[in-house]
């Protein structure tokens, strides 16, 4: 069993516990320990193995938790969770995913309607009857609905991240290439879209350990899901002669596919996964290659991030697809975090990190006091933190240090820290982390004022959304975009895969009005410093090419830049 899917057994055990109302501290100890197991860089069940060695060596793991990894190993589950799991239903587990649901309602719901399902809780939310419960009213069935809806935009599909590890384990073992929403980029996956040439692909794929429950099985494609989390993979064996119509075909997306087949159509020929083909004659024109097939339908080959039907047929026809930003454009990462806020790892640590990935610069950008939980600076440690940065690059490590700060932006737009210790320091990103509820008006005149700030060089995560769980908060965005562009503030790309903050969209249209943009992972452990590479994926999909994006600048012209907009 792989540590990620021991972490979600606690971390599930501790939900059902909360549901049950049980000591809370009992039920934080379970939360911690499948943090500390999911990111643990070795094996769990190997540790346990090894009589040498000792589970409890880790942080968060106590007796009675190495107790229950025993168990686990052993036989797959642990008797606390067996015991949880004998009281309510599993299902219970996916109410508890349901926005505005917390455990006390689950509860509740439970032992008086032995509601199970979003199905049951929908329809009881229909008929009136949650208002039936103490404290609950038409006002809670209306968001219980509105939070039903939500779910079920989101539910199965799965973030970029999970999709690109599944992909990363199964391409090379069936010599296959990922297609679909993966290949485009998009921010969050429904299936992966495996093809292969290799007729051994379907066997091979099926006898992969994390992969169960078949859902379809033929000589040429199979389906299946995926691990603990379930992600459904296609994979599909293609002749040689067929692979780039096939490859272009399951890339999609289907709008750029309709369009791409009308196209097609006009120009006498037929358009399918196996090949483009005369209308008359049924002859092969193209179909081995991606590049043949656009090259035949007289168009440049269109990257994957672009395939949306949203003008790219047209550019690429003109000849005038953007030269996309790529991955090795970047110089450097100006969003982390250290131990001295929230962050898993110490500066140098973060430092050393950039400069294996042969960056030239970063910013450590630690959170402000506002966020008192990330234990974010005031200004006085603001101020130490930058000498300390000084001091850092003094010391001659290969990779320029900027001093930042990741600053709250308060509920009225004023910034947390005052502004003359801003000015100290190289970098400000200034972010929202509270009240996002606000008005749209009142929201937008809180950003419009925050870019007041001379210290204020980026805004981050600029629309708050957290894929999959939190949607953007409303506010005006092209007023906000037009005076960051005139304050020559820069947007910030989140790379963080939860986030993907601005999307592409928003990105295109801000380019529109004069933005620059800066591609930031927020990075909180060194690992995540690679993360970038889904942040120039959200660029490209927004159609930016290295001009557009600050941090492909060499150190001294950045420097020079960040002086301009001071
Ligand atoms: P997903 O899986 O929801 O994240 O999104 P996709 O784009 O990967 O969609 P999926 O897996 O249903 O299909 C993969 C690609 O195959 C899709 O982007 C376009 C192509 N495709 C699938 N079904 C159709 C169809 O009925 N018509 C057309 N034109 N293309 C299709
Ligand atoms: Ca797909
Ligand atoms: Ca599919
Ligand atoms: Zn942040």
């Amino acid at each position: 069993m792989e540590n990620p899917e021991i972490a979600r057994m606690l971390a599930e055990t501790a939900d059902l516990m909360e549901i049950a109302g049980e000591d809370p501290f009992r039920i934080r100890s379970y939360r911690n320990a499948a943090a500390a197991i999911e990111n643990h860089p070795e094996r769990i069940v190997d540790i346990l193995r090894d009589p040498s060695r000792d589970v409890t060596a880790i942080p968060g793991i106590g007796k009675g938790l190495a107790a229950a990894l025993r168990e686990i190993a052993e036989r797959g589950s642990f008797a606390r969770r067996d015991e949880m799991l004998a009281k309510y239903p599993p299902t219970a587990l996916e109410l508890l995913r349901i926005p505005g649901v917390g455990p006390k309602t689950v509860r509740a719901l439970w032992e008086h309607f032995r509601v199970s399902t979003i199905e049951d809780l929908a329809r009881l939310c229909e008929e009136h009857r949650i208002r039936e419960l103490r404290g609950m009213g038409a006002r809670t069935e209306q968001k219980i609905l509105e939070g039903i809806a939500h779910y079920r935009q989101v539910a199965g599909r799965f973030l970029l991240n999970h999709a690109a590890a599944v992909a990363a384990e199964l391409a090379p073992l069936v010599n296959g290439t990922p297609a679909g929403s993966l290949r485009r980029g998009k921010e969050t996956v429904g299936d992966l879209d495996i093809l292969s040439t290799d007729p051994g692909a379907i066997g091979r794929f099926l006898a992969h350990p994390s992969v169960h429950e078949v859902l379809a099985h033929g000589e040429t494609k199979a389906s299946a899901r995926f691990g603990a989390e379930g992600l459904q993979v296609d994979v599909r064996v293609i002749p040689p002669e067929s692979f780039g119509a096939a490859l272009q075909y399951f890339t999609g997306s289907r709008q750029h596919n309709v369009a791409l087949r009308q196209r097609a159509l006009k120009m006498g020929f037929t358009l399918n996964e196996y090949g483009l083909f005369t209308v008359e004659g049924q002859r092969r024109v193209a179909g081995d290659t991606e590049e043949g097939v656009y090259e035949a339908l007289g168009l440049a080959w269109i990257p994957p991030e672009l395939r949306e039907n949203h003008g790219e047929i047209e550019a690429a026809e003109r000849r005038a697809l953007p030269a996309l930003i790529e991955e090795r454009d970047i110089r450097g990462d100006l969003h982390m975090h250290t131990r001295e806020s929230d962050g898993r790892a110490t500066l140098e640590e973060m430092a050393e990190a950039a400069r294996q990935r042969g960056y030239a610069y970063i910013a450590i950008t630690d959170h402000s006091k506002a966020l008192a939980m990330a234990n974010g600076l005031d200004e006085k440690r603001a101020v130490a933190f930058a000498a300390e940065v000084r001091r850092f690059n003094a010391s001659g490590r290969g990779i320029e240090v900027l001093s930042g700060l990741e600053c709250d932006i308060l509920r009225d737009g004023r910034l947390d820290l005052a502004e003359d210790a801003l000015l100290e320091l190289d970098f400000v990103v200034a972010s929202v982390h509270s009240y996002m509820n606000l008005e749209p008006a009142e929201m937008t005149a809180r950003l419009l004022r925050a870019l007041e700030s001379p210290a204020v060089k980026a805004l981050g995560h600029p629309t708050g959304r957290v894929l999959l769980h939190r949607d953007a908060y409303a506010y005006e965005f092209e007023t906000v975009a037009k005076e960051a562009a005139r304050r020559g503030v820069w947007l910030e790309i989140n790379a963080s895969p939860e986030r993907l903050d601005l999307h592409a969209a928003l990105i295109r249209r801000a380019r529109e009005l004069g933005c620059r943009f800066v591609i930031s992972t927020d990075a909180h452990h060194p690992k995540h410093l690679a993360n970038m590479r889904y942040g120039v994926q959200m660029a490209r999909r927004g159609w930016l090419t290295a001009s557009d994006v600050v941090n492909t600048m060499e150190p001294g012209a950045l420097r020079a830049a960040l002086r301009r907009q001071a």
